[in-house]
């Protein structure tokens, strides 16, 4: 079933067709569904992608509240994901994606070595957007791409830093660092946990700040985190 379901998440990602929910039949538990996430990351890992860190999902209450979910999960990030601060996404290649603001670590002996602002591309391949935390965890916690903005060293005190999504100039949304587990560095220990590994020279995004907004064609997305600067990128018309 494991493969079944992975190829099923892959197949949808590869030609941007949304699939049906797996539903209660297919009984997936979070442990099972870590199995699946593994398994359709690894069919990217074949086809020459590599890995290149790991993501919380649902650390701000906006987004459990957002998702309808109400625990922390993790994801991995691959080279493919990457997007250039200030490069444009390719919305051929997505179904619905949404974009929301987050904060990301460099990690190094097992440490937080950086910080940046960052954003976080999402697009479940679930129809609707709609699943349950198994089913978004099978789906690799909706990672689609991610921005990074410059690196800089990690200032005292990140825990209540102001967050700013603007979309064309306009905000859309509006937070604090603190929505992050309280304070985003917890993501840290967090994922060390739950992942079991954190290399170095791997990018861990820490989870957004606010709910996610949908991404719309030719949009120009900026995120600002206070101290921090800020990330951007563009969608293909
Ligand atoms: C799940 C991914 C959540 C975050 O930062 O909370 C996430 C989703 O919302 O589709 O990446
Ligand atoms: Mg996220």
């Amino acid at each position: 079933m494991i493969d079944t379901l992975a190829a099923r998440l892959d197949e949808a990602a590869v030609s941007h067709t949304a699939v049906a929910q797996f539903g209660a039949d297919a009984g997936l538990d979070v442990t099972t569904a870590y199995a699946v996430q593994e398994a359709l990351v690894a069919r990217r890992l074949d086809r020459g992608e590599a890995l290149v860190g790991l993501k919380l999902g649902l650390t701000s209450r906006a987004k459990m509240t957002q998702m309808g979910v109400d625990e922390v999960i993790w994801g991995r990030l691959t080279d493919a994901m990457h997007v250039p601060d200030g490069g444009t996404v390719d919305l051929s290649g997505r179904i619905h994606p949404k974009v929301e603001p987050e904060v990301a670590f460099l990690v190094e002996g097992g440490e937080i070595a950086a910080i940046a602002p960052a954003i976080e591309l999402i697009d479940s391949r679930y129809v609707d957007f709609r699943f349950t935390l198994p089913e978004v965890i099978a789906d690799n916690t909706s990672a689609s791409g991610f921005v990074v903005g410059p690196w800089r060293p990690v200032p005292d005190g990140v825990d209540n830093l102001g967050v700013l999504l603007e979309v064309d100039g306009r905000v859309a949304q509006v937070g604090s660092t603190a929505a992050i587990l309280g304070d985003p560095r917890r993501a840290l220990p967090a994922a060390a946990r739950l992942a079991g590994e954190l290399r170095d020279g791997w990018v861990l995004l820490a989870g957004a700040a606010t709910a996610a907004v949908p991404l719309r064609p030719g949009a120009h997305v900026r995120v600002t985190v206070e101290q921090l600067g800020t990330a951007s990128l563009r969608a293909s018309a």
